[in-house]
């Protein structure tokens, strides 16, 4: 944590900016072809809804399931069950112990669900009109903590920033090896202070990075890899989405290794055609394999950023 904290966190080339751009550019330039880009959207009477100060006084008294920051993997991390107001004043605060991952947040609290549908998130606009499904996570974390290294398989997402500024550092879906890849979707590596010693090969992974800001959107197209620093109280809300014509598992993970591959077209398949239990059944043969023949190396610490 400390050493982190003394040496300059690592900087990456940016990801593009478009502003302006229609949806239709965004499908045909981006989405078709599984490259990241920030937008602006206009939306500053919806980001009154979603604030902290909001979100404290509409459902401070809403009990939720936070997730404690310490640095393991995602499927490790202990939760914690608080009032949703308990959680804010920590954020506010600068209590670095818990954020909150609301995936389940936004359909078990009473009104939640009812607001999003009468004002739905402004990175709505930028959806396929073919979109068939969305899912949607809340977001809410204090300043200085961070994601693990992951990618989030076969959906593309949308990241609109409500509040407080996050620092995302993406890298390509056949990036697997040089990101030591846990499982088949999670990466040891602290991206802002990666340890070469350690992980030589990250050398090459050549990642990208971008900071969102209130009112931007990033897109983070199908098993991009990200991590994601707070470095403000933050708030956002991602939407991930599937449409028709979008590009195949088998094209985006041009390049990467056979194995994950073709387990993660399959899965996908397997899911397109609804066979869910085969999908997960494909899954944890998948998971299982790599528990036998891959590395299990204990994830870098994740410090706070001098520097964001
Ligand atoms: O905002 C974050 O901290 C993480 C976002 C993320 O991982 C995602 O949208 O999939």
């Amino acid at each position: 944590m400390k050493a982190s904290a003394i040496a300059p966190r690592r900087r990456y080339p940016l990801v593009e900016r478009r502003e302006g751009i229609d949806r239709e550019s965004l499908e045909r330039d981006y989405l078709a072809r599984n490259r990241p880009v920030i937008v602006s959207v206009v939306d500053v009477a919806s980001r009154t809804h979603w604030d902290l100060a909001t979100l404290r006084a509409t459902y401070g008294d809403c009990a939720i399931d936070a997730e404690e920051t310490e640095q393991v993997y995602v499927g490790q991390r202990a939760r914690r069950r608080l009032p949703l107001s308990a959680l804010i004043d920590g954020v506010l605060a600068g209590d670095v112990a818990l954020r909150c991952k609301g995936l389940e947040l936004l359909s078990t609290i009473d009104g939640m669900k009812a607001q999003l549908a009468a004002s739905p998130p402004p990175s709505d606009r930028l959806l396929p009109t073919t979109t068939a499904s969305t899912r949607r996570a809340l977001w809410v974390a204090p300043k200085g903590t961070m994601s693990s290294f992951h990618h989030d398989g076969n959906s593309d997402n949308y990241n609109w920033q409500i509040e407080g500024e996050k620092l995302f550092v993406l890298a390509r879906p056949d990036r697997f090896d040089e990101l030591y890849a846990h499982g088949s979707a999670e990466s040891p590596i602290n991206p802002f202070h990666p340890d070469l010693g350690r992980f030589p090969r990250f050398a090459s992974a050549a990642p990208l990075e971008a900071t969102l800001r209130p009112g931007e959107v990033l897109l983070v197209p199908k098993y991009w890899w990200h991590c994601v620093y707070t470095a403000q109280p933050s708030v956002n809300l991602n939407t991930w989405f599937s449409f028709r014509g979008e590009i195949s598992p088998w094209r985006a993970l041009a390049g990467a290794p056979l194995l994950h591959r073709s387990c993660a077209a399959l899965a996908a398949e397997m899911k397109r055609r609804e066979l869910f239990r085969l999908a997960s059944a494909t899954r944890r043969l998948w998971y299982a394999a790599y528990e036998r023949l891959a590395d299990h190396p204990r994830p870098e610490p994740r410090g706070e950023l001098l520097d964001p």
